[in-house]
């Protein structure tokens, strides 16, 4: 791949057909710098076939067409990539877009394929945008029509990457480079734009000229096109939300937290399981058949992770299937664990239905029995055991109910050497109008030393990492009406204005930014995280870390457990005296439960994945969401469960169902215990609270 190299080097591109025709005689019969004039002086920056075999020919290393070798070659190339549909030899410059289009309309067929603008890489993967070969991603794109050659890259992403290479690239000398005047508009953006003026694109467009989506795969694999165009970072933009907030440490302010040596790991995140979907097994496997599947063994690896919890309850003893209980001794006990199907109250108690992977029972839980009042905390599709006896006719007389729940003590951790402090924030929903932006400009100021008094100082130079527990803007389409509710609109903008913001939290905290609902990610839980496509100014700050939703973060030995908290949605509904106002103690519930969103069908959508993620399978230190808006916490059996508030004031939407928010409090925890070590209000900042 040296030429394709050497090409970058110097910013010109080369597609697979030409490669393979030209690399057999680079350095041997010809320089670098010869292709390169001989490419400049045909006004194009894409080295591709018909180039190449008309530098050849005037070279006198061919005569005629080269196209049967380069059928050969490409069969070659397929075998060694195994990745790569059929690359057409068409004469297509990506410089020239007119032609690319009409290139694609006249020949339908041989689009389809699918070819989508493939890349052979020769170095690490690309982040996204990896070529479709897969059936699935054919089929949704077949009636697209895409034109042009591949690139061949050396895993490089695009062409901004190639520009920021060149600067300090070998330049052959033989190939003087114009360096374009420089462009005065982007001045109040806070990262110069990248200089697109090499590429001669007479369309200003993004750099193959090419405005036909690309395939990018999203989380597992799920297919989204964009358009390229639509890459903030590649328009020329007039303003940046925030960009003028520029706020720096105070002159001698002490931070503690800078010279103590961060602890930290994400210890689980759902981008890092690796999970094995149902195939097809035949060509007609339904797509409907194979969602079922995929929940099937969501439903299973539940069931699962559960029994492994409820075997470490020692007063739980051997538990049973439920299909084997027709084999057992007439009124013996037994302990069966299985989802709750349904419940239903009759005039003396409660009759559960549950389920696990050999069969479903009934089960009678008597009012006059203790552990009756723990049916109230069931919430549909979460696991439970019973022990009682079996009646042989399908039903259960339960003596006990358990919940999967947490054991009662915590084991204890070794005290820290130094103090070191966690702010936990969540739903800043940044593009809202209500967005509670002088409090939050103030709250960075504090970080930044701004303090009134020796009691906030000490506590802000020991900060020593934030987390964010999604809603970290407030997204766009979200809620019908909610454009007329914003002052951001448009999603590039709003990741950039919290970039923004965030770019002013001092460097030695470090951040943890994970998805809520109104951000762009998957809607569905578990959330992997956010898209990168629209979230990039957040990937780019150095001291943050993305995670998913949920996740768990392991700060100085301490598992922080953090969850948007959809699932507080659904505990609301289901379990009586639950309200939207004490979140902590809805929490509370789940935690009982061990899952983030027991719940199927209800009103926070599930994803189809084959493996439960939303199960909490080992008891954290702290368990954090947001989403309710509510600033609230609570002690349960030794975990510290905590509600972060919100940043954003009241919104009509709110007002209307009756959602009273609190926004604006930070809650400060001492990692080494993993609690509360106060919290600090900036609510007075914020309009309308
Ligand atoms: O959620 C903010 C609050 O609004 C939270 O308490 C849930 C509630 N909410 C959100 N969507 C709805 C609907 N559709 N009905 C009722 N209540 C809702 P956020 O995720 O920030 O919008
Ligand atoms: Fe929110
Ligand atoms: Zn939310």
């Amino acid at each position: 791949m040296m030429l394709v190299e050497d090409l970058i080097k110097n910013r010109y591109l080369i597609t697979p057909p030409a490669y393979y025709l030209l690399e057999p005689h680079y350095k041997k019969d010809f320089t670098l710098a010869e292709l390169i004039k001989f490419a400049k002086s045909a006004g194009t920056f894409v080295i591709d076939l018909t180039l190449a075999e008309e530098f050849l020919k005037e070279k006198g290393l061919i005569s005629g067409g080269a196209t049967e070798e380069i059928e050969n070659e490409e069969s070659q190339m397929e075998e060694e990539t195994g990745e790569l549909t059929s690359v057409s030899s068409r004469d297509i410059s990506l410089s020239q877009p007119d032609s690319v289009l009409q290139a694609s309309e006249s020949s339908p067929n041989e689009d389809s394929t699918g070819e989508v603008g493939g890349y052979i890489s020769t170095g690490k993967p690309l982040q996204s945008g990896t070529f479709g070969t897969s059936s699935e991603v054919l089929e949704a794109y077949e009636d697209q029509n895409y034109g042009g050659e591949s690139f061949v890259s050396t895993g490089i992403e695009d062409t901004e990457n190639l520009h920021e290479d060149a600067v300090d690239g070998e330049i052959s000398e033989d190939v003087p480079v114009e360096i374009p005047e420089e462009d005065d508009e982007d001045e109040v953006l806070l990262e110069p734009e990248p200089e697109n003026e090499y590429l001669d694109y007479s369309n200003g467009e993004n750099g193959n000229g090419d405005t036909s989506p690309r395939i990018v795969y999203g989380d597992y694999g799920i297919p989204i096109a964009y358009v390229e165009e639509e890459v903030p970072e590649e328009e020329t933009k007039s303003y940046s939300v925030y960009s003028d907030v520029q706020i720096t440490p105070k002159e001698n302010f002490h931070y503690l937290a800078a010279k103590i040596e961060g602890d930290y790991a994400v210890v689980f995140d759902v981008k890092n399981v690796k999970l094995n979907p149902p195939k097809a097994k035949n060509a007609s496997g339904k797509e409907g058949e194979l969602l079922v599947e995929a929940y099937r063994s969501m439903f299973i690896s539940r069931l699962r992770k559960m029994r492994r919890i409820f075997r470490e309850n020692p007063e739980i003893g051997g538990i049973i299937d439920i299909g084997k209980l027709s084999y057992i001794r007439p009124d013996g006990e037994i302990t069966v664990v299985g989802l709750v199907n349904s419940k239903k109250e009759t005039s003396k108690g409660y009759v559960l239905e549950i389920e696990d992977a050999t069969g479903t029972v009934k089960v009678f839980v008597n009012r006059d029995r203790e552990d009756s009042k723990k049916v109230m905390e069931i919430m549909h599709d979460s696991v439970i055991a019973v022990t009682g006896r079996y009646s042989g006719r399908g039903m259960i007389f339960a003596e006990r109910i358990y919940l999967p729940d947490v054991p009662k003590f915590r084991r204890k951790h070794e005290p820290l050497k130094e103090k070191v402090y966690a702010v936990l924030l969540s739903d800043i929903h940044v593009g809202s109008k209500k967005f509670c932006e002088e409090a939050f400009i103030k709250f960075l100021d504090w970080l930044n030393g701004d303090v009134e008094n020796e009691a906030h100082a000490e506590l802000v130079s020991r900060i020593k990492y934030m987390i964010l527990g999604g809603d970290v803007v407030d997204g766009i389409g979200i809620y019908p009406g909610q454009y007329d509710e914003l002052a951001i609109p448009d999603i590039f903008d709003q990741y950039e204005a919290l970039a923004n913001l965030l770019r002013n939290v001092p460097k030695h905290i470090h951040m943890f930014i994970g998805p809520g609902n109104h951000d762009a990610a998957r809607t569905a839980l578990p959330q992997p995280g956010f898209y990168e496509e629209y979230a990039r100014p957040i990937f780019r700050l150095k001291n943050a870390t993305i995670i998913s939703n949920p996740a768990v973060i392991r700060l100085h030995g301490r598992d922080f457990l953090v969850a948007h908290g959809r699932g507080i949605e659904d505990v609301v509904n289901e379990i009586p005296n639950r309200s939207h106002h004490r979140p902590a103690e809805a929490m509370v519930n789940l935690l009982k439960l061990r899952h983030l969103a027991p719940t199927f069908g209800g009103k926070v959508p599930i994803a189809p994945d084959p493996d439960d993620l939303l199960v909490i399978e080992s008891v954290p230190d702290l368990f954090q969401a947001g989403h309710v808006h509510v600033m609230e916490y609570r002690i349960y059996n030794g975990v510290f469960v905590i509600n972060s508030g919100t940043w954003q004031a009241q919104t009509e939407f709110q007002k209307m169902v009756n959602i009273v928010p609190t926004p604006a409090r930070v809650p400060i925890i001492d990692v080494e215990t993993a609690r509360l070590r106060a919290v600090i209000r900036f609510d007075q900042f914020c309009e309308g609270v």
